[in-house]
């Protein structure tokens, strides 16, 4: 893995790769060269069997304040490019997000912003310290969600709430975030780093290529029916049954010891 990156520091740890968005001083807004770069990790690392487990989180004290406003208006007043060409490079971080066949984690402390509050939501578990702070702003300034927005709003927390969110773009903390289902759990700030450590940890030493066959079984199903759910089911779990980890696993329970997982 490379990691000689301007805007993010990437570091990996056993299974578990941790990306910060590292532009502390702009709340971690996105500029190009971070969009660019945080899509080509998410890429790479989707692709590389050493990584079990992605963490996504921000440097400083917030995850992200959105596009960086100060460049993109400068050059939406020169009239230099539609913003929906620009939405495709988001468009693309989320589908690698989306894509990678592993656990992708965002770690949420301070203000998670715009689409930078997006980008959290298209990962798959979300895990925030009690400082959190989750601003859909678009319409504060007149535009409507984007990075996917419109899509993981509704299915986290329902249609009123995504909603409201949407709408008055009121900030949501981190302790409502968890009643709500936007995050899966709220930790004091003093806990945040150890608890996303052993969270990450605990998934990288899970059995990965069934956790892949699980995204594609929970993320088709809420756009499916019934009967083509319980279709996928049986060809995925015909999939799953060939694995070296199910073998572990059932081996391991026989012999009455914890399962070693090599994600295979
Ligand atoms: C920033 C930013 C920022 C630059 C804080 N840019 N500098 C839109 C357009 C096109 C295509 C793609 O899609 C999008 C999607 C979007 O993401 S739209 C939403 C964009 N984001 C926002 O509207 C949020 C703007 N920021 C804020 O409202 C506040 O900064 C928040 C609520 C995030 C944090 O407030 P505070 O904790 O009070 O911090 P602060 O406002 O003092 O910010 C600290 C610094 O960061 C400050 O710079 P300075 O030089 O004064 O210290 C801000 O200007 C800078 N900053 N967000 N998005």
């Amino acid at each position: 893995m490379r990691t000689d990156y301007q805007c993010l520091l990437v570091e990996q740890e056993g299974g578990v790769l941790t990306v910060t968005m590292n532009r502390p001083e702009k709340l971690n807004a996105f500029n190009d060269t971070m969009l660019e770069e945080l899509t080509e990790v998410v890429e790479t690392a989707a692709q590389d069997d050493s990584v079990r487990c992605l963490v996504i989180t921000g440097a400083g004290r917030a995850f992200g304040s959105g596009q960086d406003l100060t460049t993109f208006a400068a050059r939406t007043e020169a009239h230099t490019m539609k913003v929906s060409e620009h939405l495709t490079n988001y468009h693309r971080l989320v589908f690698a997000i989306r894509n990678a066949p592993k656990p992708v984690i965002a770690a949420i402390q301070g203000v998670a912003a715009g689409i930078s509050c997006n980008i959290a939501l298209a990962c798959d578990m979300r895990i925030a310290a009690d400082n959190a702070r989750f601003i859909e702003a678009f319409a504060r300034i007149g535009l409507v969600p984007d990075g996917g927005g419109g899509f993981f709003l509704p299915r986290l927390v329902g249609m009123g709430r995504a909603l409201e969110m949407s709408m008055l773009a009121d900030e949501v903390s981190g302790l409502e975030a968890e009643r709500i289902g936007l995050v899966n759990k709220c930790v004091p700030l003093a806990e945040f780093e150890s608890t996303t450590k052993a969270f990450a940890q605990r998934l990288a030493k899970g059995p990965t290529r069934t956790y892949a066959l699980i995204k594609e079984l929970i993320y088709k199903s809420v756009e499916s029916d019934l009967p083509t759910t319980l279709r996928l089911e049986g060809e995925l779990q015909d999939k799953a049954f060939e694995t070296a980890d199910h073998r572990e696993g059932v081996t391991a329970f026989l012999q009455k010891r914890p399962a070693q997982y090599t994600g295979h």
